[in-house]
This record gives C-alpha cells, sequence and structure tokens, in this order.
C-alpha cells in the first residue's frame, strides 16, 4: 500500500495545559504497581478486547505488527499455566531440591520483592494474557516475512496494553517464568512465536500488597540527562 493522509489532528493545548495533561497522566500511571495477589472477581472480555485494541496500535518495525495475545480464561487452561509455570519456577528457585537455576546474585536481587515458586494467581486472576513475539510473518502473518524489531515492538505494545489496562482500574503483574516454551505448546502457537510474557490481569485481592522496595523510584535527575 503506497500513499498516505493528513496527519490527524492533535488537541490544540495551551503550554499549561500540555503540562497539567502530562502531570496528571504521570500520576495516574504512577499508582501502577504489580501486583502478586489477585481476587477472582471478573472482569469483563470487552475490557480485554479494547486493552489488546490499544496495544495493537503500537509503534512497531515496518507496521508488521509482530505480536499475538492468547487470552486464557478457562478454569482448566489456566491450572494447566499455573501447573507448567510452577514447575519451571521450582527448578528456578531450587525448590525441586537441586542447585536452583537462577545465580545466588540474581535470587538476592528478587529477595526484596518476595516472590517465590508458589504462582496461586495464575488460576485466580480472571484472565492471563499470553503475550507472544512474531520472528517472521510480516502484516499477512505468511510465516515467512522476515519481522523487525520485533522485542521492541511487542514490548512496547505490552506497555500499552499494561497502561491500558491500569486505565480500566485493574490490577497487572508481568509474568515471566523462564523458559516458556510451554506456553505455545499449551496456547496453540506456532514455532515462529517467541512467548514473552504472561499479563495476569484482574482485581487485587483485599490483603494484596506492594514490597517496599518496588516504590523507591529513581528521581527525573537520574533516569534524564539533557544536551
Ligand atoms: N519468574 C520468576 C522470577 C522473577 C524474576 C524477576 I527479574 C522478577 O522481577 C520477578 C520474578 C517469578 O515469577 O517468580
Amino acid at each position: 500500500m503506497s500513499g498516505s493522509q493528513p496527519f490527524p489532528p492533535l488537541p490544540d493545548l495551551s503550554e499549561a495545559e500540555r503540562i497539567a495533561r502530562a502531570k496528571a497522566a504521570f500520576e495516574r500511571l504512577k499508582s501502577r504497581h504489580s501486583c502478586r495477589a489477585f481476587s477472582d472477581a471478573p472482569v469483563p472480555r470487552e475490557v480485554i478486547e479494547y486493552a489488546i485494541r490499544a496495544a495493537g496500535t503500537a509503534p512497531n518495525g515496518a507496521n508488521h505488527q509482530p505480536w499475538h495475545f492468547a487470552v486464557i480464561g478457562s478454569p482448566d487452561k489456566k491450572r494447566a499455566v499455573r501447573e507448567a509455570a510452577e514447575a519451571e519456577e521450582r527448578r528456578f528457585y531450587g525448590d525441586d531440591g537441586e542447585k536452583p537455576k537462577a545465580s545466588e546474585e540474581w535470587l538476592d536481587a528478587l529477595a526484596p520483592i518476595g516472590t517465590n515458586a508458589s504462582k496461586p494467581f495464575l488460576e485466580t486472576a480472571p484472565w492471563l494474557i499470553a503475550c507472544f513475539a512474531q520472528r517472521t510473518g510480516g502484516i499477512d502473518e505468511d510465516g515467512e516475512t522476515q519481522n523487525y524489531y520485533v522485542n521492541e515492538s511487542v514490548g512496547i505494545a505490552c506497555g500499552m496494553l499494561i497502561a491500558t489496562l491500569h486505565e480500566a482500574g485493574l490490577a497487572t503483574l508481568t509474568h515471566t517464568p523462564s523458559p516458556m516454551g510451554f506456553l505455545r505448546d499449551l496456547c496453540g502457537r506456532p514455532k515462529i512465536e517467541k512467548p514473552l510474557m504472561i499479563v495476569v490481569v484482574g482485581h487485587p485481592a483485599a490483603d494484596a500488597t506492594v514490597p517496599e522496595h518496588a516504590l523507591q523510584k529513581k528521581p527525573l535527575e537520574q533516569i534524564a540527562s539533557w544536551l
């Protein structure tokens, strides 16, 4: 397809309004925290549909849109994901009686977050969105055409997915059991797709907490430089 159309109009705001909007967006986004205890309260499928549509608008390499989102909502499938993920996590944390697959340094880094191999939320939360990156396929998903900047593209799309779900007043967790090959089989996805993460979606459990460690955000002066 060639040709173009005029750039769609953006809101014509005063400088003060732009600053206020940017600040408001920051304030809303900064209230997002990864949730590790979910209630079983339902979430309408339409919310997930819109969040995935939003993710599908992400900037990406050559507009090949190299992503697929497999939405898992059935109790049977969620149980299967939990069982497979926990089996990997037991190896990661060394709960299988073997030497942990994670390095000591990695386990030390996770200690303040308090994670372990137990992942009951994979069954409790109403939705698991398995996010896949397509190494090949192009816009027609022909399975052959080279895709570009795949990790960057799908990473941005997942960020937009998470931001949209947060806007909808929902809690999320980006869960990354490693390795994640089992997800491809469980979701019936082709070999050219690489599972990147599971975005767990739902309402936080009444006793959900945020670890102190997660509240420390690097200040602007540290994360930005001006040249
Ligand atoms: N996938 C493991 C380990 C884990 C790794 C990182 I890096 C985290 O930020 C959190 C967890 C787990 O889910 O427990």
